[in-house]
């Protein structure tokens, strides 16, 4: 019939099959998305849990048994879709069944420590001194040098009120160099237990933890152990941040693309590397609403089978709201040994939310230091716009540590590799050259990131622009 009964339909197909055996608790219930038909701003289903999450979308924790009849028939309800999960693109769990053994025999030896439960994250630290001096670890930036970087910096080195969202894992805000860019809600007057500035979040005052619905985006990394037997996060976010706005000329660690802008740490992914929809939706719609006009997006969502009718609408419309204010949305291509829903080329075979048609996004393939696509990283002549560093990326890490190495434990090594790690070059330059044109709109910051890309004949078939990040051009653009 209509829209509304085969999406049910499908939804539940899906939910159903795709829900992790080890959450039993999640069989007895259904995880949906509705988004609520023009003129309906509520809506309620009895016996079901309802949470609004913006203004036309809630979420509905239903018994296991609901019937779909109770959405069809509800004259408030436009769609509905499975609460699709969301996940890093990186995984370094091991898949070998000896290492595997092995592993485990070692962490029945040596319990380790694993993420710091989210009451233990650490208090938000005031703003520090200002500090001046070289970054001592810049030259390990090779990403740095090859996007030219140092004759950008002489245009500009960033608006200070200029501010990017880095949607992740949260972000380690007490670390040295990330510290003195984390943004500043100033609308907010911190620990009084008030929505001081009414945006719904109560005592926000750098961002918010949407996972654990708290206002510490702090980055929970697992131990190395952990994330090699069972995988999880290595501190995805904290990198991805150090080469957005690592604070530069501050005598300490690296820097990033935009050394002077503000970070917004936004976290909606947990320590296991898995997120929802839902949250993702909040934390785009309150980057937008709270002043950022740069998204940096390292990560990947499921929901998208079009051979089955299946979409994630709701996350196409929260890319959509970016688009209606103005906000780019720079989104890693996608990392294509990762097996279901990824491949290399991703204009046959797309990867969300990266290769939504809405014109906002910027997809990000990965190179190495010679400018050779990574072997992991997707591309697309019509669908990934551009290239930057991604191979061996040298950035800051939780614990005010700095490296390009992931995990070196148990004869395993891993270097920071992704499309996740060349995103944040984008998200970084878009700040850079939106600070020095600020009456541009995002349409415009696009094009230029395009038009002045380098074109290099081994890419020239595989993104939009031909060619890899190029901060010298883009500045004289
Ligand atoms: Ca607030
Ligand atoms: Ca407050
Ligand atoms: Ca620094």
């Amino acid at each position: 019939m209509n829209k509304v009964a085969l999406y049910v339909a499908t939804a539940l197909l899906s939910f159903g099959l795709s829900a992790p055996a080890q959450h039993s608790a999640q069989h007895k219930t259904q995880d949906l998305l509705i988004k609520l038909a023009p003129g309906f701003t509520e809506v309620e289903f009895q016996g079901a849990k309802v949470e609004k999450i913006t203004d036309s979308w809630v979420r509905v924790l239903a018994p296991k048994n609901f019937s779909l009849h109770n959405f069809t028939k509800n004259p408030a309800v436009e769609f509905v879709q499975p609460n699709y999960k969301i996940s890093l693109m990186d995984d370094y769990q091991i898949q070998d069944s000896l290492r595997r053994a092995a592993l485990a025999k070692m962490i029945r030896r040596n319990p380790q420590p694993t993420a710091l439960a989210a009451a233990d994250n650490p208090a938000i630290p005031d703003a520090p001194q200002a500090t001046t001096g070289a970054d001592p670890l810049f030259p390990k930036q090779w990403g740095m040098l090859n996007i030219g970087i140092e004759e950008a910096w002489k245009v500009t080195k960033g608006n200070p009120d200029f501010i990017v969202a880095v949607i992740d894992t949260g972000v380690d805000y007490t670390h040295e160099d990330l510290l003195p860019n984390i943004w500043r809600n100033t609308k907010e007057i911190p620990n009084n237990g008030i929505d001081d500035d009414n945006n719904g979040y109560i005592d926000d005052v750098i961002g918010w933890d949407f996972a654990a619905n708290d206002n510490k985006p702090y980055d929970l990394a697992m131990d190395p152990l952990d994330i090699l037997f069972k995988g999880g996060n290595p501190g995805h976010g904290t990198h991805c941040a150090g080469n957005v706005a690592a604070r530069g000329d501050n005598g300490k660690g690296i820097s990033g693309v935009a050394p002077n802008v503000k970070i917004m740490p936004l976290r909606f992914i947990t320590e296991k590397g898995q997120g929802t929809t839902a949250d993702a939706i909040k934390a785009i719609k309150y980057a937008v609403d709270n002043g950022a006009k740069v998204l940096s997006n390292s990560w990947g969502s499921e929901g998208e089978d079009p051979a089955e009718g299946q979409e994630n609408q709701a996350l196409r419309d929260a890319v959509q709201y970016a688009k209606d204010h103005d906000v780019l949305f720079v989104a890693a291509a996608g990392n294509g040994h990762q097996g279901k829903g990824y491949s290399n080329d991703t204009d046959p075979k797309p990867s969300y939310p990266a290769t939504y048609p809405h014109d906002n996004i910027v997809s990000v393939a990965a190179i190495d230091v010679r400018d050779n696509l990574g072997s992991f990283s997707n591309w697309g002549v019509k669908t990934v716009h551009i290239a930057a560093p991604g191979v061996a990326v040298y950035s800051t890490m939780v614990g005010n540590k700095y490296s390009d190495i992931v995990i070196d434990k148990f004869g395993f090594k891993a270097t920071w590799d992704g499309t996740s790690m060349a995103c944040p070059h984008v998200a970084g330059a878009a700040a850079l050259y939106w600070s020095a044109h600020p009456e541009k709109t995002y349409a415009d910051v696009k094009a230029a990131l395009i038009g002045s890309a380098k074109k290099l004949p081994n890419l020239s078939d595989k993104t939009v622009s031909g060619g890899k990040l190029d901060v010298e051009a883009l500045l004289k653009f």
